[in-house]
């Protein structure tokens, strides 16, 4: 064997050792789906859907997808409050109260039919997913996302 061809194996095995690390973890995707009513099926409520709903620490991409008919949605990411206490919720506006909570990110006002995407770098711990159109929330619009090691 050529010296060359005997660097260029050792080179794949090394790269092959970092890819088996947890330092090069490929990013991960987590598809969300928004629906209500007019997305077809006997929904009554409103629904998101995170798949998976359970993934390692590191970069995140959430993908969203409105699968409603006429009605825009949005994500918003934020850390879910400790001793699984409840999200902050003016009743007046139908809406969580975005300044009180940790927001890390959104795919907001998404139109019916569109998607977006939003990519994050989410440490351990407990998430949700909550849509903040008005009253959305309450209709049941939210999900959780844990985060391990
Ligand atoms: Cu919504």
């Amino acid at each position: 064997m050529r010296y060359a061809a005997k660097l260029s194996l050792a080179v794949g095995a090394i790269l092959a050792s970092i890819a088996g690390s947890p330092f090069a973890r490929a990013d991960t995707t987590v598809n969300v789906t928004l629906q209500d009513a007019s997305s077809g099926g006997n929904l009554e409520g409103m629904k998101m859907t995170a798949t998976p709903d359970s993934v390692k620490s590191g970069r995140v991409t959430i993908h969203a997808t409105n699968q409603s008919q006429g009605l825009v949605h949005e994500v918003i990411v934020a850390r879910a409050p400790a001793n699984g206490a409840k999200l902050p919720y003016d009743e007046k506006t139908g809406r969580v109260i975005e300044k009180r909570i940790s927001d890390l990110g959104e795919v907001s006002d998404l139109p019916p039919g569109k998607s977006g995407a939003l990519t994050l770098t989410l440490a351990p711990g407990n998430y949700l997913l909550i849509c903040n159109q008005p009253n959305h929330y309450k209709a049941g619009m939210w999900t959780a996302l844990t985060v391990s090691h």
